[in-house]
């Protein structure tokens, strides 16, 4: 399949272009490396000495005699994204290109205006271009598991079935985000149901859990492919943030109780979703949404487990627990549904397998490069206009040249 990969360059992104290259799909990358400014932005840096994009295709190529088409640009211009769907002719297009942190989304209201306008727009203008240049191409969306946040009730996979006075019908899941992030993709969903059904669009919506690990066969065949890994206050997960910090001996930082409970997955399950979905096409006209995580956990068990393994590497592990940062219930009732991509065939990877080598190991490898000042959480939800160290200012003209290399 002629496969494009809306920010290929990212996490998410850079690990499924090389894993869909190596099963003989062909792969474009789209990508404005805005990820990359917001790094410059927030004063930070992955843990993981990543290459930029170009030398990291050559690496590939060199050792798979595969290419990957670029092209670089903003998919909230629309002539850009008009052009490249246009020369490229997917039959997928697979959607990573979005401001995926909550915390950066909630520091003020430059960065929740900047993260709306980005996905929303960038998402509306695809939803447009597919239409108009490749209406049966197959719509890969990444949302989140965060759309729904934590009712108090079983959460379906998009849809549940309810009867109100005497009637029923199968409506989509309530949706109830925690950031202006979150809701983003609550908006992004919404647009896309609407374009499938007025124009006969097929997409499917990924509600992916919070990913972890950077090790997939691919990117670990040279270290000039090496994928990100992010620790920081802003774009850091959790279960990323805890092996670094016991990597280095810092308290891991719980947020308030710590019963805040997620949906988890390997970066290697999110590959294999991906190919799964690319493989078995919604139809035209149909929105469909898997829910994307193999595990759930609360963030004290994710502690303790932590503090577990890491104990018999060596590691001193200690748990602090913080005021938490975020508005969000810290115990509730947690139980997601997340049957259907395992009915597709998805053998799910799970923590006890991937926590060591993939997460641990590599924290303990590159803990020279860990900044601890990047642990506290400097975005409080309850504060409209957040001081978060803004080390530069986003100066995308410039910065996108420094980036490029
Ligand atoms: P990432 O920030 O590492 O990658 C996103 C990529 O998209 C970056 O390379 C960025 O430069 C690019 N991009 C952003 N806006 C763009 C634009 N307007 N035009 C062109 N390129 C643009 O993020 P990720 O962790 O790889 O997440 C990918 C997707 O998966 C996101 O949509 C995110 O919401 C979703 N998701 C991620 C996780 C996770 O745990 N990482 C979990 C659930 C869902
Ligand atoms: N948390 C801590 N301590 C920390 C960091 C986080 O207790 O040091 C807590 C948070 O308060 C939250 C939970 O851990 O309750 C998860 O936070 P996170 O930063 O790991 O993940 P989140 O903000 O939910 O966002 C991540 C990705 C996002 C994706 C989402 C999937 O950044 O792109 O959409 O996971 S989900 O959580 O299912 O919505």
């Amino acid at each position: 399949m002629r496969i494009a990969i809306l920010g290929g360059d990212g996490y998410c992104g850079w690990a499924t272009a090389l894993y869909l290259s190596s099963k003989g799909h062909t792969i474009a990358i789209i990508d404005n490396f805005v990820r990359r400014q917001w790094d410059f932005e927030l004063g930070v840096q992955t843990l993981t000495p990543i290459r930029t994009l170009p030398e990291r295709l050559l690496v590939w190529q060199e050792l798979t005699g595969r290419t990957i088409e670029t092209f670089v640009g903003d998919i909230t211009d629309y002539d850009f994204l008009a052009a490249t769907i246009s020369g490229f002719q997917p039959d997928a297009i697979v959607h990573f290109a979005e401001q995926r942190s909550a915390p950066y989304s909630m520091i003020d209201r430059k960065h929740a205006v900047f993260t709306q306008v980005n996905n929303v727009v960038g998402t509306l203008n695809l939803l447009f271009a597919i239409r108009e240049l490749a209406p049966d191409c197959h719509l890969v969306k990444l949302g989140t598991m965060g759309e729904y946040g934590t009712p108090n009730i079983d959460i379906e996979e998009g849809f549940i079935t309810i009867e109100h006075n005497g009637r029923k019908d199968r409506l989509p899941f309530p949706k109830q985000p925690g950031s202006f992030y979150h809701l983003s993709k609550v908006h992004d969903s919404h647009n896309i149901t609407f374009a499938c059904k007025i124009w006969g669009l097929r997409a499917t919506d990924l509600n992916q859990g919070v990913v972890y690990g950077t090790v997939t066969d691919e990117v670990t065949m040279d270290e000039g492919l090496i994928n990100r890994f992010d620790y920081d206050d802003v774009f850091g997960t959790v279960l990323n943030r805890f092996c670094a910090q016991a990597a280095i001996g810092v308290p891991l930082t719980v947020y308030g109780k710590g019963g805040q409970t997620r949906g988890f997955l390997d970066i290697r399950d999110t590959v294999r979703c991906i190919e799964i979905v690319c493989n078995n096409p919604a139809d035209r006209g149909e929105f469909r949404v898997f829910n994307q995580f193999t595990e759930q956990f609360s963030v004290l068990e994710l502690a303790q487990l932590i503090k577990a393994v890491g104990g018999d590497l060596g590691l001193k592990v200690q748990i602090d627990h913080l005021p938490d940062p975020r508005v969000e219930a810290e115990s509730h009732y947690y139980n997601a549904k997340h049957s259907k991509l395992e009915d597709l065939g998805l053998e799910p990877h799970l923590l006890s397998d991937g926590l060591v080598n993939s997460l641990i190991n590599v924290a303990i490898r590159y803990r020279d490069r860990i900044d601890p000042s990047m642990f506290a959480p400097q975005v409080n939800w309850r504060v409209a206009n957040n001081e978060r160290r803004i080390v530069n200012a986003l100066r995308p003209e410039l910065l996108s040249e420094k980036v490029r290399g």
